[in-house]
């Protein structure tokens, strides 16, 4: 079984081999939309089939009338959980969409702050506002904003947070787990440069040594 606190954002077509080496030491798989209008729902169905990792997250951020965002989850059922969009409210959307997923076995992630500069973190009450409503199985939490995501922890202390922003876009490797998130999702780190294995490596080993300074346990889950 993975014991890792990694998640791999899935974003541009990656070679089946790769991934077969990749996916036992990650958690999970996020697949990103750019990901799908490349391959196809069929293609990105063939790539994962098979592979061993404990969760497969179809991140499309919806943001839609519930309807809509049913029938976009429906033609996904590949996946274990899927992102989406807080700001958009819970009636007629993210409340009929949770009732959805669970009916369907299915979880649903919803993004209480966004990783790049232009997010305002004031906006942040409000989606704390909606996440208490839907009550979601986890939240998505900037590993670039340290406050934000232990303040969505101190809220929400049993709820899995998944946190992007660490290596490229500038959060250390472990900051994130440090600061409250239960993974950190990682894309080009893994995949611009060298060998994608190694990297992995690599970045594990470094948030490895960040949490056992911080936390004085290994990143494994405990
Ligand atoms: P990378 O490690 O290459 O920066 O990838 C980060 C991943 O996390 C991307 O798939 C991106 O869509 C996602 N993400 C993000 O970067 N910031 C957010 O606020 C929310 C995200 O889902």
């Amino acid at each position: 079984m993975p014991q890792s606190r990694f998640i791999l954002a899935l974003d541009f077509p990656v070679k089946r081999e790769i991934l077969e080496e990749l996916s036992p030491k990650v958690h999970g798989l996020k697949v990103g939309l750019g990901l799908t209008l490349d391959l196809g729902v069929q293609g990105v169905k063939d790539l994962l089939k098979g592979l061993d990792v404990e969760e497969i997250v179809v991140d499309f951020k919806l943001a839609d009338i519930a309807p809509i965002m049913q029938g976009i989850v429906s033609r996904l059922s590949f996946a274990d959980s899927f992102i989406a969009h807080s700001v958009i409210g819970s009636k007629g959307a993210l409340l009929d969409l949770k009732r959805f997923l669970d009916a369907n076995g299915k979880k649903l992630y919803l993004l209480g702050a966004m990783s790049h500069e232009g997010w305002d973190d004031s906006l942040n009450s409000y989606t704390t506002k909606v996440i208490l409503d839907v009550d979601p199985f986890g939240i998505v939490a900037p590993a670039t904003r340290d406050k934000v995501i232990s303040q969505f922890r101190e809220k929400f202390p049993s709820k899995v947070i998944i946190s992007p922003g660490v290596g490229t876009q500038g959060a250390p490797f472990g900051s994130a787990i440090c600061n409250g998130a239960t993974y950190e999702i990682v894309g080009r780190s893994i995949f611009s440069s060298g060998d994608p294995l190694n990297n992995l490596k690599f970045i594990s080993e470094n948030q490895e040594r960040e949490v056992l300074n911080c936390k004085g346990t290994k990143a494994g889950k405990q």
